[in-house]
């Protein structure tokens, strides 16, 4: 499609509407923090419901707070529709790109066509997805889960974040509750593009302006707990210990020590520690820390999370510790569609873009959206290969070429034949 070459600069309209809609959360030492449910969330999905209502989209939240515009299609014997879009959640102490840069690029892109193409013939729909991130509450996923009808009631009613506040309550105090489960997930989606940020250093090492995403990572959470005796730093003896500091350390250097032997591209990481009761002259009796594993092989992801579980429990043994080990996310490795994967590279090619085919290291919400609808995604460079960091950045050109791909790539998917 031609006319994307004298469309004016898309670059100054995403930076702008990124600043606006990233501002909510926004950290006066730097960064973003906007959690699923939080005031600044609510702030930020109601400023782009706005938007899109202004752009002239029909808008509305599902039960529990994914928010959708839509550009409905002429042909009203087909109730296709063509999805884009990406969550608008953070990590704590975030960037302003990671989600956020897919949900307004969908916009835009849907926006655009719009104004120079009218009505299309099936439906065009941008989501915000309420979370994804996993960051408030141990919960990954929650909106795209609901949007395909897997998630479920009984995994988040008795779970809470770090104040102690209850993930229902936090919900219903937004003006969200739960999806009435009988409600089967959407069959009207034909398509789902999303646009992200790359959140590593490949093509930007290689020079590439765009990746087309053809698998994403399988990617586990694990929480351990370990459980020894809390005692006087001064008058236990070592031998009498049950320390959990201790033993964490130990296992943690395992988890890492195992992750680097098994080599590229399975990563383990150790995010979150934290000991009880946490005072310099106190043998801790409590400690708990997370681990995140990821592999694109589902037979060797298997294989490393089984031997470091057996690990940690023979530790357990070994220290003195009592251990409990709750898997609260687990997603396999996913293969993007062949079919979006094809119309996204036809994209780059008519635009002249130099693209490189790709996987992802990251989670996304196309991994849950995959197994329901043809899905794929584009990525774009970022800076230093940072993200989930306030150093997140990516050049205003990148962004643009990005929503250039997904107005070409929607273009053909929701107005040609
Ligand atoms: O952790 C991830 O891969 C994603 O940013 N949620
Ligand atoms: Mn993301
Ligand atoms: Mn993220």
């Amino acid at each position: 499609m031609k006319y994307l070459n004298q469309i004016e600069d898309l670059s100054h309209d995403i930076t702008a509407m990124i600043e606006l809609i990233g501002s909510f959360g926004k950290d006066p030492a730097g960064g973003v923090t906007r959690f699923l449910y939080s005031t600044e969330w609510r702030q930020a999905q109601q400023r782009l419901k706005q938007a899109m209502s202004e752009a002239g989209l029909e808008t509305r939240f599902d039960a529990i707070g994914n928010l959708f515009g839509t550009l409905r299609g002429s042909s009203t014997a087909s109730s296709d529709t063509i999805l884009s879009g990406s969550h608008i959640d953070t990590v704590g102490n975030g960037g302003y790109y990671d989600g956020l840069y897919g949900v307004v690029g969908a916009f835009l892109a849907v926006k655009y066509l719009k104004e120079r193409y009218g009505t299309p013939r099936r439906n065009l729909e941008v989501v915000s997805f309420a979370e994804e991130e996993g960051s408030r509450f141990p919960y990954a996923f929650w909106g795209s889960k609901n949007l395909v009808g897997t998630a479920r009631t009984d995994q988040v009613e008795n779970i809470c974040d770090a104040e102690g506040i209850q993930f229902v309550d936090a919900m219903r105090e937004s003006g969200f509750d739960f999806r009435d489960p009988s409600e089967p997930g959407r069959k009207d989606l034909k398509a789902f593009v999303e646009i992200h940020i790359e959140q590593g250093s490949v093509l930007e090492t290689e020079h590439k302006t765009v990746g087309v995403v053809t698998s994403i990572v399988g990617q586990r959470r694990l929480s351990v707990k370990l459980t020894g005796q809390t005692n006087h730093a001064g008058t236990t003896p070592m031998g009498y210990r049950k320390d959990t500091a201790f033993a964490a350390s130990h296992m943690i250097y395992e988890i890492i020590s195992d992750a680097k032997a098994s080599g590229d591209p399975l990563v383990a990481t150790v995010g979150k520690i934290e000991v009880r009761p946490n005072m310099v002259n106190v043998v801790p009796g409590y400690a708990e820390f997370s681990v995140d594993i990821r592999h694109t092989d589902k037979i060797l992801f298997d294989a490393f999370t089984n031997r470091i579980t057996q690990k940690l429990h023979d530790l357990a043994a070994y220290h003195g510790v009592d251990i409990t080990i709750e898997r609260w996310m687990d997603e396999d490795p996913v293969q993007m569609s062949d079919q979006v994967i094809a119309a996204i590279e036809t994209s780059c090619k008519n635009l002249g873009l130099d693209y490189k085919v790709m996987h992802s290291g990251a989670g996304h919400d196309s991994q849950i959206l995959a197994p329901f609808v043809p899905t794929a995604m584009v990525f774009v460079p970022s800076r230093g290969g940072i993200s989930h960091s306030p150093a997140e950045y990516t050049e205003p050109m990148y962004l643009a070429a990005g929503v250039k791909v997904l107005v070409e790539t929607l273009y053909n998917m929701a107005y040609q034949e």
